[in-house]
């Protein structure tokens, strides 16, 4: 069996639960800012989440939800100074310390590094938005923890295509049978098997009713020691939290 050498994290709903208080927010204040009328309730903003990566999001909502929009005769440049004023909202939000990470997750990272295991991110969303999460909610050098970055429009198709996944593992210079990923949602999860590794599901809000039928384990949370997680589907032995060893376990199942 092949040793577990890296850990490949999603970061939109699997690091932090970054998507209703923080990107849809920045979505809205940037449509106001360009005097639309759009707002994304939390509802709508479920249905959106389907498109993964911002730019291409408003592109499906202006498609589905805004027609007859007069749409600008340069579409994706417009789209693009958008996102950009989406992405400086963000980042802003991010700054007050709205964002927090996931009950579980700073344990685990400092466990793997101490442990040695090597980090990576796979994300669809801009690469700015998970330096300024990393910085502000894990650590000031919390971007040094990661091996590899792989975020937005580095790869030609985002999730849920494999791509951003194997562009990561070629950083890595590992095969996908010595990495674990850990996704929070459908589209995620398709991108990770879709390059051949296992991967760990943490839930939210708005993804509880994702099809994971596929995954390796579904959990509600990493957890803590004095918080334990739910397991929805998979083995987890006698593990009250998620934690290195329980990762190592999974790795050896066939
Ligand atoms: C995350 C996303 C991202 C964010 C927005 O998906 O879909 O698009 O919602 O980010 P995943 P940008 O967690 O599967 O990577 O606006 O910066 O694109
Ligand atoms: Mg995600």
């Amino acid at each position: 069996m092949p040793q577990l050498r890296a850990l490949i994290f999603d970061v939109d709903g699997t690091l932090a639960d970054t998507e209703r208080d923080g990107h849809r927010v920045a979505f809205n204040r940037a449509f106001a800012e360009a005097g639309l009328d759009w707002d994304w309730s939390i509802e709508l903003y479920g249905k959106l989440l389907e498109v993964t990566g911002g730019k291409e999001r408003i592109l499906f909502y202006i498609d589905s939800y805004q027609p007859p929009f007069d749409s600008p005769a340069e579409l994706k440049p417009w789209i693009a100074s958008l996102h950009a004023a989406k992405t400086r909202h963000y980042k802003q939000l991010l700054n007050e310390g709205v964002i927090p990470l996931r009950p579980g997750v700073k344990r685990l990272l400092e466990e793997a590094r101490a442990a040695g295991m090597r980090l990576a991110i796979a994300t669809t969303t801009t690469p700015e938005n998970v330096s300024t999460l990393l910085e502000t909610a894990l650590a000031p050098d919390g971007c040094d923890w990661f091996e590899a970055i792989g975020a937005g429009d580095v790869v030609p198709h985002k999730k849920p295509a494999p791509d951003i996944y194997l562009h990561v593992l070629k950083r890595l210079n590992l095969p996908p049978e010595e990495c674990l990923a850990f996704e929070d949602s459908q589209q995620g999860l398709q991108s990770s098997l879709g390059a051949g590794l296992k991967t760990v599901i943490t839930l939210n809000d708005y993804t509880r009713d994702h099809n994971f039928a596929h995954a390796n384990l579904v959990l509600d949370q990493f957890g803590e020691p004095t918080a334990p997680f739910k397991v929805v589907s998979g083995t987890t032995g006698e593990a009250q939290y998620f934690d290195l060893a329980l990762a190592e376990s999974l790795h050896q199942l066939p």
